[in-house]
């Protein structure tokens, strides 16, 4: 019933839609500390090695910012084994009643998972598992209200993405699969998209036209701030990337609340905002 009134209204803006629509409320973050040798992960840009100490003042900044959002943080120590171990949110995909622990494409990361589930599962009783060959990264899911985006990327192989599919809808969740394998300029699905609630959909120009976004209203990034689409809504703010005006004026404009942080140490690791945390 809720779900139609926003049609009801006159003049709809996002903040009224998220007093009466159900906007997923997040209480709860897990975040994990870079460590020391952050700067050896995975990286394909070529926007330099990031700086330690700075990428540590952004990842306080960033739970500070969560915890401005009402987010209780836990933050995870560094685990030295896995560089990349910080991008947490590749490692699971949480749903309002369960977790699904991931199976990462890239072989460097695959410990980051065992690393992690025991924090996940003092908090979710119920754990599913993506298992070989399938492979998930978190970057790849994208849950758009009634259900959950599967890109099938680089690292997402379309056996991990039919694990996944069987295992959201058997706790009644549908979901959708994007090929994005022939996008060059995006690791994961959430690279292109954010989906921030009251039926929007940020998404980078490449991307705009796909049929799969027709049912949002969309809107788009332009190719000079592509690397902004990766924004997070997080309860009434919307988290997104330092530097990027366009996409911050339009955000405003529509009634959202940006909140901006500086993501330059992460940007040279092809991390974003999302991928910083896993959000339930
Ligand atoms: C990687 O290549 O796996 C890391 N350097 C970056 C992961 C970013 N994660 C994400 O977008 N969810």
């Amino acid at each position: 019933m809720f779900s139609e009134l926003p049609f009801l209204l006159p003049y709809p803006s996002p903040l009224l839609y998220y007093l009466v629509v159900n906007a997923r409320l997040f209480k709860n973050a897990f975040v994990r500390l870079p460590g020391e040798n952050f700067a050896d992960g995975l990286a394909h840009g070529d926007l330099g090695r990031p700086d330690l100490a700075k990428a540590l003042r952004q990842h306080a900044a960033y739970c500070r910012a969560l915890e401005d959002c009402g987010v209780r943080v836990t933050l995870l120590d560094p685990d030295l084994r896995h560089p990349d171990s910080t991008f947490v949110e590749d490692t699971a995909v949480l749903t309002e009643d369960f977790a699904v622990l991931t199976r990462p494409g890239a072989d460097s990361r695959k410990g980051e998972v065992a690393a992690i589930r025991d924090t996940i599962a003092r908090f979710f009783p119920l754990c599913h598992e993506i298992t070989p060959p399938g492979t998930v990264d978190g970057g790849d899911i994208c849950e758009a209200e009634d259900r959950f985006l599967i890109g099938i990327s680089h690292r997402t192989n379309e056996e991990g993405a039919r694990q996944l599919a069987k295992i959201l809808a058997a706790g009644g969740f549908r979901s959708t699969n994007v090929d994005i394998r022939g996008m060059k300029s995006v690791l994961h699905l959430k690279s292109g998209i954010a989906y921030i609630g009251e039926n929007h959909m940020v998404v980078m120009e490449e991307m705009a036209g796909h049929d799969l976004f027709g049912r949002y209203e969309r809107i788009r990034v332009t190719p000079a701030e592509s690397y902004a689409a990766n924004c997070v809504r997080v309860n009434d703010r919307v988290l997104l990337a330092k530097g990027y005006p366009l996409l911050q004026e339009e955000l405003a404009k529509r009634g959202f609340d940006p909140l901006v942080l500086d993501m330059s140490e992460f940007q040279k690791m092809d991390g974003g905002l999302s991928c910083l945390s896993l959000r339930f």
